[in-house]
């Protein structure tokens, strides 16, 4: 697993390298590279600086050009740097060029999350979701060329069609094979369990750190482990909640979402969302404090969307309003979307209109 650098004690130095493509929004560049160091800190990274670039293209042997290869050398040095954090995917041949160059280690975002998510998942089917997820991207990695390498057969190889790379990870795809077998049976089990389920079912989704796992906490007296960090939540935790004489619900807390989530983990983690493409109704959760509410909101929508939950009828929370900027962002959301429910999971405002709303949209179906 590439996770050496994160089991690694001592705190990463790390510099965040950013190359705008073609006509990038700079608010969003922005706010993506304030993410990234967000999730470089909840990786146990601290950040010495930052690099950022423009260009029509990237270039394929390092995805940067040679003047920037030699500012982020130099910079490295000057802040004692010992990673590189790229906030642009790079492919493996870039990723090999760029630590030979800065003679530095050098990760993508989408390995950032993946290393974090190996980190934090705590039951066994989180952590063979992630397993799947890592190697499903170590694989998705192999240079094409490698892919497309055939030997024609022959003595001691395995077949036509198999290049030597693929035959060197045998293992790997052996792995991949047992965890989706491990993965399928858990599922089903989950499915099962599913049909017999004696109340309605409702899923907390939305932007990591909205609060979902605090509202679940503030409805249950569930100890959901609350962080203010990026992807606190791994392992989809479900609660009985009750709206009202003799009217219960199954709450489950989920994985939160970010804008680039690694394929690979949104496949990976296809059978916990199934949880949420089965709900009878979706919480979306955002803070409506954060400055970038809005391109959460749609960046909640895209991915359920790419998981089929589009069609699950939701109820918009607008959390945190206890704050300042809350308030002060709640016209434009409340104009944009008029149905939503203001509430704050930490001062527990707003839980009751919340289960009136649940109660209100279970009785209708
Ligand atoms: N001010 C304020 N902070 C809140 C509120 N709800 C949650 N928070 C804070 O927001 C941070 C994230 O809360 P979580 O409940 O862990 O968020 P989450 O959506 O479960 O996050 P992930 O599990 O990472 O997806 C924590 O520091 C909470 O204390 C709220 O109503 N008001
Ligand atoms: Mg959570």
């Amino acid at each position: 697993m590439p996770a050496e650098w994160i089991q690694n004690e001592e705190i990463e130095k790390a510099l965040i390298m950013h190359v705008s493509i073609g006509h990038e929004d700079r608010r969003q560049t922005k706010d993506s590279i304030a993410e990234l160091e967000r999730l470089a800190n909840t990786a146990g990274a601290t950040i010495v600086g930052s690099i950022t670039q423009h260009r029509d293209r990237p270039t394929p042997n390092f995805f940067i050009g040679s003047g920037k290869l030699e500012e982020i050398q130099l910079a490295c040095r000057r802040a004692n740097a010992n990673l590189v954090i790229s906030n642009n995917e790079l492919s493996s041949v870039q990723v090999n060029n760029l630590d030979i160059a800065l003679n530095i280690k050098v990760i993508d975002r989408t390995e950032l999350i993946l290393q974090i998510f190996a980190r934090r998942a705590q039951s066994s089917e989180a952590q063979v979701q992630v397993e799947l997820a890592q190697l499903e991207y170590l694989v998705s990695r192999i240079p094409v060329s490698a892919k497309q390498q055939r030997f024609k057969g022959g003595i001691g190889m395995k077949g036509p069609g198999e290049s030597p790379f693929q035959l060197r990870n045998e293992p790997m795809r052996k792995r991949i094979k047992d965890l989706k077998r491990k993965l399928a049976k858990i599922q089903q089990r989950r499915h099962r369990t599913r049909g017999r389920r004696p109340w309605p079912s409702v899923a907390l989704v939305g932007y990591t750190n909205a609060g979902k796992s605090t509202l679940l906490n503030a409805f249950t007296e569930a100890k959901a482990y609350v962080d203010d960090r990026l992807f606190a939540t791994l392992d989809t935790k479900t609660r009985l909640v009750h709206l009202s004489e003799g009217n219960k619900i199954l709450l489950t807390d989920t994985v939160g979402f970010i804008r680039q989530l690694p394929h690979s983990l949104v496949a990976s983690f296809k059978s916990t969302l199934d949880e949420v493409r089965e709900s009878d109704l979706l919480l979306i959760v955002a803070d409506a404090g954060h400055l970038h509410v809005a391109d959460h909101l749609k960046i909640v929508a895209k991915t359920l969307k790419e998981i089929g939950a589009d069609n699950v009828p939701s109820l918009l929370l607008l959390n945190k309003c206890d704050n300042l900027a809350a308030r002060n962002a709640l016209h434009d959301l409340l104009l944009e979307h008029p149905r939503a429910i203001t509430l704050s999971a930490t001062k527990r405002q707003g839980l009751v209109i919340v289960k009136d709303r649940i109660t209100e949209h279970l009785h209708q179906m």
